[in-house]
């Protein structure tokens, strides 16, 4: 084992008295030798790199606590209004090296390692990634963060902290198979457990009315959950952030003594186990929902442990003198999409039952503290949940819940009016929050035909309105025989359901969509009944990301041409100033310079996948990446088969023919699949096949190689995303809300081949239609085009159905594609029938794929285009995106420390 060096003595309390020589790597190596010996996480002897990080985290943590507490003493000295961004996922990734970089120690630290025998580089891998989120919107939260802290905005963010993050994705023959990710197995430095901030959570139990004439939630199953801090370092600022995670525990008085001691342990363990498994994990899907109790109960764990601190906090800067109606003007709650909608009736429920405020009166502060930001409009992930799942773990908030639809129901119906009962009808099935849940029976009576029936039986009534908004208005032959069929046989009864969406948007005060195009779908198609009834409520919030750790961080080498070509390190604060990289476009020196980092960064990528996969790759081929969780809406089947499309052509030509046509690349693919989602699983288990057969075929050597990397997270984007030169965005136009890799890629010189999709949209516009690679349907053609298809009237295109028949051949071995390609055939259904439109868009991808080779073949141009995609991406800096939120939302202004 490697020994901590005596180059540096150190003496217990050393590690005091260091932030007033920060910058001197000798004082530094004192304090991580000081952690080495006196912070006992490790054995005593050695010092050998998982040490190492661990006291390397340690020393820095200091500096954040320090910071930590002079923002937050200041906050409440200040007593300024504070956002909260609520938050089912955070996707931190590392820690250290952005630790260091925001406090401005990269070279203090790096010196210091070295002092002590280590690379700051080695130390800094030991870090495993926190991985609690899944994708796009998970690493959105922690860029945001990241963001608020820099500009220096009170605001905090709230989560769960959850033992095991996003599974491990292990590649085998098989395909991927997932295990579970151990992140905190070697203990995590960056927590503070908070053992003196912990809150009661109550699920079950029963609503009764007290002597008071109130409402109260009584009995049920009582946890509490305890605070973890998680400090957040702004760059080049002292100001430092908290991300609160909650753990659950039962009550400490709660454990079952009497069972422990007749013999019965597990009884005696239960009520723990139970409280601890809400914690345990994080759920998987992305863009896919599980209605499961567990979830709800997280769910309803983060929504009231963050408002019950968020209200005690108030109650306390607030003095004696709480005056709840101010409470929006020191509050503001952000729900990260539907999954924190409780905050709603949790905050009316705290206000009403607990404050005793009136309805009214916490129904406008509810209202005017909550804004909701949409990420999807994926209908399967709009989330629904069965209001008898939540009314047996919940009954206080259905009944609240209840009352908030039913306020609904009667400003719908002054609207429009009763004169027109189908308009009516129409408002009513789209506005609602309960769905096949009975109307008041005065609303209900005007949809009965008088000669139907005589007393009015208000569930039928929901029933049959339900069935007829799905029934086309055109076909009258299937609304009689579905009729007909309904006298025969009673109807199945539809559950009840509360939808989440309809509920954010009539509790909240302001909606927002991710990207414009996707702001625009919301309000034209999702919520369109919504946006007409209060058109003000919605805004669009295009997303960023942070410069910090994608660009600075993760690309030192470009990172340092950027600072010498626009005059400085500003732009890390300022992206407005990459614009400038602009007239140096065509400049030899600058081009030169830019093709050696990327070079560089191509090759520790070289490495890696040797590393991982075994196979070796060109560094003088063009780097392609699709690198997102496998989704058939991303499409990574269209890039997998455009790859097929390649190396048929490659097979049917002589040695010269291949050299002079195609470009070599190495096409490499990373994300993970819902583990129960087979067609994503399917969609892997094909590229890692044809990567076996081309890879393998001495007929193409370095002119194309397939890899897909496996366990892609923020670490490996961090890795790839430098080195990348083109990047797959080809989602089916209007699917994906935002996207933010492409913002990533962008920003370090790679050129985007994509749809106009989502953020792409923008990025085209910021970077120029010469530097973006298009094609595919347009988002508003996409119903007509999947209308055309059911009809029959759609003729493939006959590269397409060779690809086909080849993948079915067997070239790729002997895995039973026929579920994977049948899905790009037929006429209809979701998955089926081609939904994703890959075999429309086909033609059109493969004839913008020869345009990205021929580019690609005049390097000139290429790094034109390369550095003209970094100097146009300002706009996607999470700074901006926040600065947006903080003003058209949360009404935040900025508190900085002196
Ligand atoms: C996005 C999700 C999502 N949209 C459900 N929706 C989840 C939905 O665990 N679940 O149940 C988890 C995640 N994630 C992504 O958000 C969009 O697909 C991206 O286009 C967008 O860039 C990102 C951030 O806005």
């Amino acid at each position: 084992k490697p020994e901590l060096k005596d180059a540096v003595t150190v003496k217990q309390g050393d590690a005091s008295g260091i932030e007033k020589s920060k910058s001197d790597a000798e004082a530094v190596a004192r304090r991580i030798k000081y952690h080495a010996e006196f912070t006992p996480s490790f054995s005593p002897e050695g010092f050998d790199l998982p040490k190492a990080y661990y006291a390397t985290a340690q020393s820095i943590r200091d500096s954040l606590i320090s910071n930590w507490n002079a923002t937050y003493e200041m906050y409440e000295r200040m007593n300024a209004k504070q956002a909260y961004y609520l938050s089912m996922e955070f996707l931190q990734g590392r820690a250290l090296l952005n630790a260091i970089g925001n406090l401005e120690l990269t070279g203090a630290y790096g010196e210091a390692l070295t002092k002590l025998g280590h690379k700051l580089e080695d130390v800094v891998s030991q870090e495993p990634d926190a991985a609690l989120g899944n994708g796009g919107l998970g690493r959105l939260a922690s860029c945001f963060l990241d963001s608020l802290a820099t500009l220096n905005y009170p605001a905090w963010g709230y989560g769960l902290r959850y033992k095991y993050g996003l599974f491990k994705q292990l590649i085998t023959k098989e395909g991927q198979e997932e295990v579970a990710e151990t992140w905190l197995e070697m203990g995590n430095p960056w927590e503070i457990v908070r053992n003196d901030i912990s809150y009661p959570v109550k699920f079950y139990g029963k609503v009764v009315t007290g002597s008071d004439g109130k409402r109260r939630w009584i009995g049920g199953e009582d946890i509490v959950a305890v605070a973890n801090d998680v400090p957040i370092p702004g760059y080049k600022t002292k100001t430092t952030i908290n991300l609160r995670l909650w753990d659950t525990k039962v009550p400490p008085a709660d454990f079952d003594l009497a069972a422990f001691n007749s013999g019965d342990h597990t009884k005696a363990c239960e009520s723990q186990a139970n409280a601890e498994k809400i914690c345990y994990i994080l759920y998987p899907g992305d863009d896919s929902l599980e209605g499961k109790t567990l979830r709800l109960k997280q769910q309803y764990t983060l929504c009231s442990a963050s408002l019950q601190d968020i209200i005690t906090r108030f109650e306390k800067r607030s003095g004696e003198n709480v005056m709840w109606k101010e409470f929006p003007e020191k509050v503001a709650v952000q729900m990260n999409d539907t999954h924190p909608t409780l905050c709603i009736p949790e905050l009316m429920r705290i206000l009403m039952d607990v404050k005793g405020i009136s309805w009214k009166e916490a129904w406008d502060i509810t209202q005017r503290t909550v804004a909701y930001t949409n990420h999807t409009v994926l209908p399967e992930a709009l989330e629904k949940w069965s209001l008898e799942l939540m009314q047996k773990l919940l009954p206080r908030h259905v009944e609240i819940i209840e009352m908030i639809d039913e306020e609904l129901v009667n400003g719908i119906v002054s609207e429009f009016g009763k004169s027109d009962p189908e308009l009516l009808e129409k408002k009513l099935n789209a506005m609602r929050i309960l769905e096949n849940v009975e109307l008041p029976a005065s609303i209900a009576e005007l949809f009965i035909k008088p000669e139907e029936t005589s007393a009015i039986d208000t569930s039928e009534v929901a029933r049959v309105s339900n069935k007829d908004s799905v029934v086309d208005e055109e076909d009258e032959s299937v609304e009689s025989n579905e009729e007909e069929e309904a006298e025969l046989q009673p109807a199945p009864i539809p559950p009840k359901l509360v939808r989440m969406a309809n509920l954010c948007v009539v509790g909240g005060h302001v909606v927002n969509g991710v990207a414009e195009i996707h702001s625009e779908i919301v309000k034209q198609d999702v919520f369109n009944d919504f946006y007409k009834f209060w058109p003000d409520k919605f805004q669009n919030k295009t997303n960023g990301v942070t410069p910090r750790r994608w660009i600075s961080y993760c690309n030192p080498d470009l990172s340092k041409i950027i600072t010498k070509w626009t005059g400085g390190d500003d732009w890390v604060l300022n992206t407005e100033k990459l614009a400038e990289l602009r007239k140096f476009a065509d400049n030899e020196d600058l081009q030169s310079e830019w093709r050696a980092a990327k070079r560089i960064n191509k090759l520790k990528v070289v490495s890696f996948l040797k590393e991982k996969t075994g196979y070796a790759v060109s560094p003088d081929a063009m780097f392609d990446i699709q690198v997102k969780r496998i989704h058939e809406y991303k499409r990574q089947l269209l890039n997998i088969l455009g790859i097929v499309y390649r190396y048929k052509m490659m097979k049917e030509m002589t040695a010269t023919e291949r050299k002079d046509k195609f470009t070599p690349r190495v096409c490499i693919f990373g994300g993970k699949a819902f583990a129960t989602y087979a067609q994503a699983k399917r969609i892997v288990k094909l590229i890692t096949d044809v990567g076996v057969t081309v890879n393998n075929d001495p007929d193409i050597g370095d002119l194309l190689k397939v890899v897909f990397v496996p366990d892609y997270n923020v670490s490996v984007a961090e890795l790839l995303i430098p080195a990348s030169e083109l990047s797959q965005h080809i989602s089916t136009a209007g699917m994906e809300a935002s996207g933010t890799s492409n913002m990533k890629f962008s920003m370090n010189g790679c050129i985007l081949i994509g749809t106009l999709d989502g953020a792409n949209v923008e990025i085209r516009e910021e970077v120029g239609e010469d530097n973006f690679f298009l094609f595919g349907a347009r988002a508003h053609e996409i119903a007509g085009l999947r209308k055309e298809r059911a009809e029959g009237k759609f003729v493939p295109d006959p590269r397409f159905e060779e690809v086909k028949e080849y993948v079915r051949s067997g070239v790729f071995g002997p895995y039973d594609y026929d579920e994977l390609i049948g899905s790009l055939e037929g006429n209809e259904g979701f998955g089926r029938g081609d939904y994703f439109l890959v075999g429309k868009d086909f033609p059109s991808y493969i004839e913008c794929q020869e345009k990205v080779d021929e580019a690609y073949r005049d390097q000139k141009r290429w790094t034109r285009m390369s550095i003209l995609n970094s100097a146009g991406s300002y706009k996607f800096s999470s700074d901006r995106t926040i600065h947006e939120y903080a003003r058209d939302i949360w009404n935040i202004q900025p508190l900085e420390l002196p």
